[in-house]
């Protein structure tokens, strides 16, 4: 245990440059969004002055609108095909257009409960706290201006999952760029644990498209051709406004109501999502329900909005699913034509997937599946290495490696 979680510290320590932590080195040169959410995670178990820092480092390339950006190009040396110049956006610090799950705010309520220095913590939570507010303000104007209480993304990167079967169809819409696009990340890491070409000229597309209309929210969310009202991002942004306002109640801050109606939006929008025993994602162009299992289908448990009957029924599929698998959570349900064990989203388990749902299944009581989703995320770490993610059916250790997201909240769990 304390050999890994020093394995674990130096994980980070060899991945920080300085304010922020790459994921990987080579593969990732740059800050994630919700990567340095969860890695901040990681650096408060031993070093909450540089934890604070991963954050207040990210919200410096906010933008005016209140948007966080996905990436953020501190380094503008590295060689990636899709850097700062490829994108062409308008941040404050060289940034992508787009943006990710919010877990900063969940991030930094829990660095503040688990402080050893709650001065310190306060202060530097009073800094954070207006750009985490105007960041789940732009969601709610430029993700939801209709008001239905669930937010949108318009990328698959965005979701945070980029090839996860819940795009396909959405994705398939997206007329791909014509040219060839150079990769990366397939030097880094072999081709069949990657999103396939055909999506990469998509994911292309849909950024130029962005690019064209100079990020502007309102002509985005008009326009786009890829829209999706995601279960797993409405769930974290949900629990984000949940801490979020524990945030403002402790800084005495005045926009309770505000967050407030927030949750009540979110929890009706939630509600609209559940389908015979699953949550599923909304295609918003075609209307239609997105009817893919995937391990978003759980993450109402992680946010509080199943209904006891809900949890009831999720609790039994997550175990049908663990049947089928030798490491938990596969990000595919097993059993879907969808699933590959091998690659990225469409079936390895992820380690902020187990680390999200481990704290939904404990909030709903189903303790033998959280201690399971934690037991095997050690296992896997122990026995294959820091990787990005893992077969579920061989436990392989699969992507980047000495990747720091895994790191970081297996020192969360550790501490
Ligand atoms: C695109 C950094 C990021 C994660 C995402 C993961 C992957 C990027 C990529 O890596 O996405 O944003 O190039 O594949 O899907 O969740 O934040 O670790």
């Amino acid at each position: 245990m304390d050999n890994l979680k020093e394995r674990c510290r130096d994980t980070l320590r060899a991945n920080d440059r300085g304010g922020y932590t790459v994921p990987t080195a080579g593969l990732y040169p740059f800050q994630w969004l919700w990567d340095s959410g969860f890695n901040a995670l990681g650096w408060a178990t031993f070093d909450e002055v540089r934890a604070w820092l991963e954050l207040t480092t990210l919200l410096e390339a906010q933008w005016e609108d209140g948007m966080v950006p996905h990436i953020v190009f501190h380094d503008r040396n590295t060689g990636y095909p899709l850097d700062h110049t490829f994108w062409d956006a308008p941040g404050p610090v060289p940034s992508s257009g787009i943006t990710q799950p919010p877990v900063i705010a969940t991030v930094a309520r829990r660095m503040l409960e688990r402080t050893r220095d709650r001065k310190q913590a306060l202060a530097a939570v009073r800094t954070l706290y207006p750009g985490l507010l105007a960041f789940h303000r732009w969601f709610y104007r430029a993700r939801d201006p209709e008001g239905t209480g669930l937010v949108t993304v318009l990328h698959p990167w965005e979701g945070g999952m980029d090839n996860s079967p819940v795009w396909d169809e959405a994705l398939a819409r997206v007329t791909p760029v014509a040219m060839t696009v150079e990769r990366r990340d397939t030097h880094h890491v072999g081709a069949e644990q990657r999103p396939h070409q055909a999506e990469y000229q998509r994911y292309l597309a849909l950024v130029l498209a962005f690019r064209e209309r100079r990020y502007d929210p309102a002509r985005l969310y008009r326009e786009s051709p890829f829209k999706v009202a995601s279960v797993a991002i409405n769930a974290v942004l949900h629990r984000a406004n949940q801490d979020l306002l524990a945030l403002a109640q402790v800084l005495e801050a005045p926009d309770a109501p505000e967050i407030e109606a927030w949750l009540t939006r979110g929890q009706q929008g939630m509600a609209s999502l559940w389908h015979d025993d699953l949550f599923y994602s909304r295609d918003l162009v075609s209307g239609h329900m997105i009817p893919v299992r995937t391990w978003e289908a759980f993450m109402p448990l992680y946010s509080g909005q199943a209904t006891p009957e809900q949890a009831a029924r999720l609790e039994g599929t997550m175990r049908r699913w663990s049947e089928a698998v030798r490491y938990l959570l596969p990000s595919t349900a097993p059993d879907d034509v969808c699933f590959e064990p091998r690659r990225y989203w469409r079936g390895p388990v992820w380690m902020p997937v187990n680390w999200l749902l481990a704290q939904g299944c404990h909030a709903y009581g189903f303790m033998d599946l959280a201690v399971r989703l934690k037991q095997d995320m050690g296992t896997l770490a122990e026995r294959s290495g820091l990787y990005e993610y893992y077969d579920p059916l061989t436990g392989d250790g699969l992507g980047g490696g000495t990747f720091s997201w895994t790191a970081a909240l297996l020192l969360d769990w550790m501490t």
